[in-house]
C-alpha cells in the first residue's frame, strides 16, 4: 500500500535507470546528510553511483559557497544529463527529492533553482511518554510505544501512563520513512513530545531517556532535521529537587545550564526547548511574579552557549473565564500578553504564535501579533492534525486556509511587505529565528493520517513552508502524482475535486462565519452548538433571538479590532467591509442583517448548512466510483471516512439550522426541511 508520497515503488519507473555521480570524490564521515544521500540513492532507490562522469545521468555538483543560502539548489540539464547543484549536502538532499518530484509530477527539470522562503520548517509532536498522542488521530505515536498499542483511544482528557521500562517504540524504519517524507518537502525541525509535558516526560531532558532521545537525534540529523524538546515548565522542582522554579533564581539558572550542558553533550545540534508556560493550567513565569521574558531570556542564556534556541508559545489567556464576564476576550490575549515585551527578548528566542488569535479554528483573522511586533524572532503556528477540522475522518485539505493565512495583509504602513509570512521575517531579530511551525499529524495509521488523504497536509505544509506563494490547488496536484501514481487521470482529477473544495465545504457546515467552538467539549469533533456557550474557556457565540455572534468592535464591543494596523483596524470595526466568513468573529448581529453575499445572515447559516451536507454526499458519491482504480485498502479507508463524514455533516446542518431556526423564528426562504 503506498500512501507516501516518497515511495520507492512508485518512484522507481521515474528513477529507476539513473546513474548518480558526485562530483566530490570524499567523503567526510562527519557529512551524516550526504552518506544518507548515499543510501537513499543505493539503498532506497536502489540505483548506481559511479565513479565515472561520462556514465551519469545525474551528478551532482558541490560547489561550497555559490549560494547565499546552503538550502538552495539548482537543477539543470546540460549535455543530456541533469545536474543538481547547490553549497553543499543538505542541497543535494533537497535537490535530490526536488527532482523525483518534478519527475513524478511532470514538470520541468530543464532549469529549476529553488530557496526556501522560511528558515524554521518545524513540526511539533504532541506526542506523550505512554504512546499516546494529544488531539492524534491517526493511532499511537511513531516514537513512543513501551505499551505496545497502535491506536490512541481520544480520552478528551490526556493523561498519562505510567511506563516501566524503556518508553521508545524503536521501529526505525517507520522513523527513517518519516524523516525521508519531511525531508523531501524540506521540514528541518521537528519537537519530539507534547507541549503538555506531563508524567515522565518530564524527565526526556535527562538520562536514562535523553540517551534514546539522542538516537532519535541520529536518525533525524541524516535528513537534515534538528530535534527540540518540549519541557515542562517546573522541572527544576520535578527533577532538581528545588523549591521553586523562579527564573531569576541562581539554583534555577543553574538547574537549566546542567540541563543544557547534558544535553549538548549527548546531541551536539540539539535545536533546543519549545515552551508552553502559563497555559491552560501549565505552569509558568506568571506564577513567581515574572515576565515571559525573564522566563524565556534565563532558557536563552543556559541554552545559547550552544547555538541553541528558545521556541517559546504565545497561547497564553485566561482558561478559567467567567461566561458571565463580557469585558473579558480571549481573541486578545496573546496580544495583551506579549506584545508589551515587544524587544526584551533574546536572539535565541523565538515566539510561537498561533495564525489566528483563538485556537486552529477553521476560520479566524491573522493573530494581531504579526506586523505588530517589530523586534522579536517570530514563528506562524498551524495544525495539521485536524482537531477542530475534522479529526481526519471527514476530508479537509487544509492548505487552503494556511494559505491564505500566510498571504493576510497586514497593512502596517511602517513595513515594506505586508504579508503576514513576509511581515513575521522583516520584524524579527534574525531572519535565521523564524518560520512557520505545525503540530504533526501521523501516528501508526497503516495509512500514517486516520484519513489517508490527510497526508496532503502533512506534504502541504512543508510545500508551503518552502514556498510562500505555492497555491494549494498546485500543491494538490503535485501530492496527487505522486500518491496516485498508478491511478488514471480521471481518478486523480475525482479526487482533485474532491479534496481542492473539501476544505470550504467543512467551513461550510461547521460553526459558521467565523464565529467557532461549536463543537462538542473536549473532543472538538461533532456539533454542541452551546457545548461551550457557559464553559471556562473563554469561547462563546453569544447566540440569542436577536441575533448572533461577539462583537470585538471598539465603538461597541471588546476593542480587539483596535490591535490590527489602522487600515485593518477600520476594515474590521465595520461590518459592511468585514468578509463573510469572518463577520460573527467581530460582530454581534441582528439574524436579518444582509451579508456581503447579498443574503441575510439566517439565510447564509441555512444555506451554507444545506451545501455543506450536500457537497459531503457528492463526495461520497464521487468516490463510490473510483473503487476500480484504486489502491483497495485505501479505497475503503476514505470510503469508510465519507459515511462518517456525511453523518457529522448531517447532525451539523440539522443541529445548527434547528438551533438557528428557533432562535430567530424565520423559516429558510428555500422551503427546505428544517427540524421544528
Ligand atoms: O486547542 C488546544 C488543544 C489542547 C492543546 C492546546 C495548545 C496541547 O485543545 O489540547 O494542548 O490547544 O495548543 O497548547
Amino acid at each position: 500500500m503506498n500512501n507516501t508520497w516518497v515511495n520507492e515503488d512508485n518512484i522507481s519507473s521515474f528513477m529507476g535507470n539513473d546513474v548518480f555521480y558526485f562530483n566530490q570524490a570524499r567523503i567526510e564521515i562527519q557529512d551524516t546528510i550526504g552518506l544518507r544521500l548515499r543510501k537513499e540513492i543505493l539503498e532506497w532507490l536502489n540505483c548506481e553511483i559511479t565513479y565515472e562522469q561520462q556514465d551519469a545521468t545525474i551528478i551532482f555538483n558541490y560547489c561550497n559557497s555559490k549560494f547565499k543560502n546552503d538550502d538552495t539548489y539548482h537543477i539543470y540539464q546540460t549535455k543530456g544529463k541533469t545536474i543538481i547543484e547547490g553549497n553543499g549536502s543538505k542541497a543535494m538532499l533537497y535537490g535530490f527529492y526536488a527532482l523525483i518530484r518534478l519527475r513524478m509530477s511532470h514538470q520541468s527539470e530543464q532549469d529549476y533553482t529553488s530557496t526556501p522562503d522560511q528558515s524554521i520548517r518545524m513540526i511539533d509532536h504532541w506526542d506523550q511518554i505512554d504512546g499516546s498522542i494529544e488531539r492524534g488521530y491517526a493511532g499511537a505515536s511513531i516514537f513512543f510505544g513501551a505499551l505496545n498499542k497502535l491506536d490512541n483511544p481520544d480520552r478528551g482528557d490526556f493523561g498519562v501512563d505510567r511506563v516501566d521500562g524503556d518508553p521508545f517504540r524503536h521501529n526505525q524504519e517507520k522513523l527513517i520513512t518519516y524523516a525521508r517524507m519531511l525531508a523531501s518537502v524540506g521540514i528541518n525541525a521537528i519537537s519530539l513530545n507534547n507541549v503538555n509535558v506531563r508524567g515522565q516526560g518530564t524527565n526526556l531532558i535527562i538520562d536514562p531517556y535523553l540517551s534514546e532521545v539522542a538516537e532519535l537525534a541520529d536518525t533525524f540529523r541524516q535528513f537534515g532535521i534538528k530535534l527540540f524538546l518540549s519541557i515542562n515548565w517546573e522541572s527544576p522542582k520535578h527533577i532538581g529537587g528545588l523549591a521553586t522554579s523562579d527564573p531569576l533564581d541562581e539554583n534555577v539558572k543553574k538547574f537549566w545550564k546542567d540541563i543544557c550542558q547534558g544535553i549538548y553533550k549527548e546531541i551536539p545540534d540539539f535545536g533546543g526547548f519549545l515552551v508552553k508556560a502559563d497555559s491552560e493550567g501549565e505552569p509558568g513565569p506568571y506564577q513567581y511574579g515574572r515576565t515571559h521574558a525573564e522566563g524565556a531570556n534565563m532558557l536563552a542564556r543556559a541554552i545559547g552557549p550552544y547555538q541553541g534556541t528558545i521556541i517559546w508559545r504565545t497561547f497564553v489567556y485566561n482558561s478559567k473565564q467567567d461566561w458571565r464576564d463580557r469585558r473579558t476576550d480571549r481573541a486578545k490575549a496573546a496580544f495583551e500578553n506579549f506584545k508589551p515585551l515587544d524587544g526584551q527578548f533574546d536572539k535565541n528566542v523565538i515566539l510561537q504564535i498561533k495564525f489566528g488569535p483563538i485556537d486552529f479554528q477553521t476560520s479566524e483573522p491573522l493573530s494581531p501579533l504579526f506586523g505588530a511586533l517589530k523586534q522579536t524572532n517570530q514563528m506562524m503556528e498551524f495544525e495539521i492534525s485536524a482537531e477542530y477540522l475534522g479529526h481526519q475522518i471527514d476530508v479537509n485539505y487544509v492548505v487552503p486556509q494556511w494559505q491564505h493565512m500566510i498571504n493576510v495583509n497586514t497593512k502596517q504602513p511602517d513595513l515594506k511587505d505586508g504579508t503576514s509570512s513576509q511581515v513575521l521575517r522583516e520584524t524579527s531579530l534574525n531572519v535565521e529565528n523564524t518560520g512557520f511551525a505545525a503540530v504533526g499529524n501521523v501516528g501508526m495509521s497503516p495509512f500514517w493520517t486516520g484519513n489517508p488523504l490527510a497526508l496532503a497536509n502533512l506534504y502541504g505544509f512543508g510545500r508551503l513552508c518552502w514556498d510562500n506563494r505555492a497555491t494549494a490547488n498546485d500543491i494538490l496536484k503535485e501530492w496527487l502524482d505522486q500518491t496516485f501514481v498508478e491511478s488514471n487521470a480521471t481518478t486523480k482529477r475525482s479526487i482533485f475535486n474532491i479534496m481542492s473544495t473539501s476544505n470550504e465545504t467543512y467551513r461550510m457546515y461547521n460553526a459558521p462565519l467565523g464565529v467557532g467552538f461549536m463543537v462538542v467539549p473536549h473532543f472538538h469533533y461533532g456539533v454542541s452548538v452551546n457545548g461551550y456557550e457557559y464553559d471556562r474557556w473563554g469561547t462563546y457565540h453569544f447566540a440569542d433571538r436577536n441575533g448572533v455572534g461577539v462583537d470585538r468592535t471598539q465603538a461597541t464591543g471588546s476593542g480587539f479590532t483596535k490591535f490590527y494596523s489602522p487600515k485593518v483596524a477600520s476594515q474590521y470595526e465595520n461590518v459592511e467591509t468585514t468578509p463573510d466568513d469572518l463577520v460573527l468573529f467581530f460582530h454581534h448581529l441582528p439574524y436579518t442583517t444582509v451579508l456581503k453575499n447579498g443574503e441575510t445572515l439566517i439565510q447564509t447559516i441555512y444555506d451554507q448548512h444545506f451545501e455543506g451536507y450536500e457537497r459531503s454526499s457528492n463526495y461520497l458519491k464521487e468516490w463510490q466510483k473510483l473503487s476500480t482504480d484504486l489502491d483497495k485498502n485505501i479505497y475503503e479507508k476514505v470510503l469508510q471516512c465519507l459515511h462518517k463524514q456525511l453523518q457529522n455533516a448531517l447532525e451539523w446542518r440539522d443541529q445548527v439550522n434547528t438551533y438557528f431556526y428557533r432562535m430567530s423564528g424565520i423559516k429558510d426562504k428555500r422551503g427546505r426541511k428544517i427540524y421544528q
